[in-house]
């Protein structure tokens, strides 16, 4: 099945002025051969050079005269072929192409049914329609590419923001690949040494190879430890930063969200409780993707339902990578406000002092000063107050302004650092990471060499899982079925 010849729509499945037909396989000449009808009426698509693109129609087979037999040549049935479509058709022969096979590309006027009668012809003259991912499979099976540029591919079509976007692209280049390549290099030449002094014992001495690997364990350890790391901003980057809005109720919580996001969401009124469940919604500024949850406003409550809301509020709370606490300025601070502080104490917050067009009876400093009263001293050392009126649209760029600085400046930078963003390459990492730790307990523990060995082995398949070089046909078939079509 591997090396059939595969055909699926590549662009998407709305009108639009181009789509294309991607056909790969070693048929995908002699079946566009059959179907592509060049301007002069020829049928020789298999003359044509490799990179070039041509024009011509696509005909219905159904209608063409029973002597063609794909040689070039005019067309003896040229008046009765149906024209389905005039295209441009580029063609790309093996190994040159996207997935290292011929490749040929039907470039067609872009409405649904138009596209889907071109795959239709294709297939009919002998191509299969494609699973979703498979070309990009075909570039990885074909060895044109690793497993990590593979899913590269999916994250640079699906990102939700430009930092994700550029994360994606640095990935198809191969900034995870570089870094796990050497790596693995490393972790071979090590496993080779020992082996060979272990087999070669009179020529080859191991003598102060124990502080060699110790060093080498090490910079091994730190390496993976700070692609481990940049995971976590990698899971930002991904899937945005989880924001959880929280305060006392008819703070304005909702308006805010509302605000953000630029609709009538969540419900607003002036009564106190209003939101009892949580709301989330996906939010962009200026290319930083928030993923932002309203929550029921915190105060202590007979109410069922409300109860189940403000647990609800908490627990958003503690699973939150960024959490917006807004305080009502026009009322004073009480218990619920000091229950909230608490919770967030050891939290990444910022606070809002929303309502600042009436009569303020909250500030910065009164807050600082009655939470250093309460609890001797000050959670805020470095937290952002802005002081905002949502009501009349003040202090929202500045808030902006603050999470563009607290995300993305110094925190991640993208020139330079590979970021980890996906899962499976941290899980990867990961037991890498431990094996590793395994290695250097063995040399604390001085043990025997063959010990060693072992553990820096499996760290050495651990990262192969990375790039696709330890992994069975079933695993490499679950992350290509979750491409989309034609890619
Ligand atoms: N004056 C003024 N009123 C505001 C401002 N922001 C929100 N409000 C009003 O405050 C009331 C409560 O707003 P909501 O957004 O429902 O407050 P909430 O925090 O979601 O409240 P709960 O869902 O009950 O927890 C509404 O009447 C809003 O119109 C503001 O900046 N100034
Ligand atoms: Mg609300």
């Amino acid at each position: 099945m591997e090396n059939d010849t595969i055909a699926a729509i590549a662009t998407g499945l709305t009108n639009s002025g181009i789509g294309i037909v991607r056909i790969s396989g070693e048929d995908a000449i002699k079946i566009v051969d059959k179907i592509y009808q060049s301007k002069s009426g020829e049928y020789c698509f298999h003359k044509y050079k490799s990179h070039t693109i041509h024009y011509g129609y696509i005909v219905d087979r159904d209608n063409i005269d029973d002597a063609f037999d794909g040689e070039e040549g005019k067309s003896r049935a040229n008046g009765k072929n149906r024209i389905i479509d005039e295209v441009m058709v580029s063609l790309m022969k093996a190994p040159n192409s996207y997935t290292a096979e011929d490749t040929v590309e039907i470039n067609c006027h872009g409405g649904i049914l138009m596209v889907k009668k071109i795959l239709e012809t294709v297939i009919k003259n002998g191509a299969r329609l494609a699973d979703p991912g498979e070309f990009t499979k075909k570039a990885f099976l074909n060895g044109r590419i690793d497993l990590s540029k593979a899913e590269a591919v999916m994250d640079v079509i699906s990102s939700k923001n430009k930092f994700a976007l550029e994360n994606s692209i640095a990935q198809l280049n191969g900034s995870v690949f570089k870094i796990i390549k050497k790596l693995r290099n490393d972790l071979i030449y090590e496993i080779a040494f020992i082996e060979s002094a272990l087999d070669d014992p009179e020529h080859i001495s191991l003598e102060g190879y124990h502080e060699k690997l110790e060093k080498k364990t090490k910079d091994i350890l730190s390496c993976l430890k700070k692609l481990l790391d940049s995971a976590e901003n990698g899971k930002i980057l991904k899937e945005g930063i989880r924001t959880v809005i929280i305060g006392k109720p008819n703070a304005g919580k909702s308006s805010f969200l509302n605000r953000l996001v630029g609709e009538e969401k969540a419900i607003v009124t002036d009564i106190a409780g209003t939101t009892r469940d949580v709301l989330q919604e996906n939010v962009y500024l200026n290319g930083i993707h928030l993923n932002i949850i309203d929550t029921a406003g915190i105060r202590y409550t007979e109410d069922t339902v409300e109860k189940i809301g403000v647990e609800k509020a908490r627990k958003y709370a503690r699973e939150a990578d960024l959490i917006v606490y807004i305080v009502d300025v026009s009322v004073p601070l009480d218990e619920s406000d000091y229950d909230i502080i608490q919770m967030i104490s050891d939290r990444n917050f910022i606070i809002l002092l929303n309502k600042t067009d009436l009569d303020i009876l909250v500030n910065e400093d009164i807050i600082r000063h009655e939470v250093k009263n309460k609890y001797g001293k000050d959670f805020f050392d470095k937290i952002h107050f802005i002081e905002t009126s949502i009501k009349e649209n003040k202090g929202i760029d500045e808030f902006e302004d603050v999470i563009r600085k607290m995300f993305f400046k110094g925190d991640i930078s993208f020139n330079d650092e590979v970021i980890i963003t996906n899962l499976r390459h941290k899980e990867a990492i990961l037991d890498a990471y431990e094996s590793m730790l395994q290695v250097r307990k063995s040399l604390e523990d001085k043990m025997p060499e063959d010990f060693y060995s072992i553990d820096l082995m499996s760290s050495y398949a651990s990262l192969g899982r990375v790039i696709g070089e330890e992994v069975g046909e079933d695993l490499v078939n679950e992350i290509f079925s979750k491409f989309c079509m034609g890619k």
